[in-house]
């Protein structure tokens, strides 16, 4: 079964005036798509047809520059657009898992968000910021190069990651120019904290309630 480019679950305008839609249409229907179309390329008629995108990035340092670039730009704008919504924004509840942990392992949600927008803001060229959970169920935040993530191989430390963002400049050039914190920050408007929620849950499930 091939890899496809999962519909984006919400109109194209849905996150402006934080992302416009002339960059959703082209970051989805065209990056996103592109990703897509050449990690099917890249598996097709090997012995790496048929694994799960997990599977091939757990441990992609063995595989070929095609499937860490593009397996990793499958899974990372698969996850950007679950994790936000035109009804997001604001703050988990104090109630949740994730925002609970968002506490116990930062503080507090602002020095939660000053850390991240540090990792985004800073990230040299082209990459990912992440909040992630690591296999003690505590979170970190991270940055990475390219279409690189977490969950790989190569060196970074490793985790479920369960918020990512998108520093390409192809994310935000249209609507922000070179103003990456304006991005950032506005990215801070559309977060999806229940979808977030779910994925903390899903990355620990032998975790008890906080
Ligand atoms: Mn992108």
């Amino acid at each position: 079964m091939a890899f496809e480019l999962p519909e984006l679950p919400y109109a194209h305008d849905a996150l402006e005036p934080h992302i416009d839609a002339r960059t959703m249409e082209i970051h989805h229907g065209k990056h996103h798509a592109g990703y897509t179309k050449k990690l099917n390329a890249a598996v097709e008629g090997t012995s790496l047809e048929g694994l799960s995108i997990e599977e091939l990035l757990g441990n992609v340092s063995k595989k070929s520059a095609a499937v860490r670039n593009n397996g990793g730009g499958f899974y990372n704008h698969s996850l950007f657009w679950s994790i936000m919504s035109p009804d997001g924004g604001g703050e988990p509840s104090g109630r949740t898992n994730i925002g609970k942990a968002i506490k116990r392992d930062f503080g507090s949600f602002e020095d939660f968000k000053k850390e991240f927008k540090a990792a985004a803001g800073t990230r040299f060229g082209s990459g990912w910021a992440w909040l992630c959970v690591d296999k003690n169920d505590k979170l970190f935040i991270t940055s990475t190069p390219n279409q690189d993530n977490p969950m790989m191989d190569i060196g970074v430390k490793q985790g479920t990651p369960v918020l990512g963002l998108d520093v390409w400049e192809h994310a935000y050039y249209l609507n922000y120019q070179n103003r990456r914190p304006d991005y950032v920050e506005a990215f801070f408007n559309v977060i999806d904290w229940a979808a977030v929620s779910k994925r903390y849950n899903d990355a620990n499930p032998g975790a008890s309630d906080l």
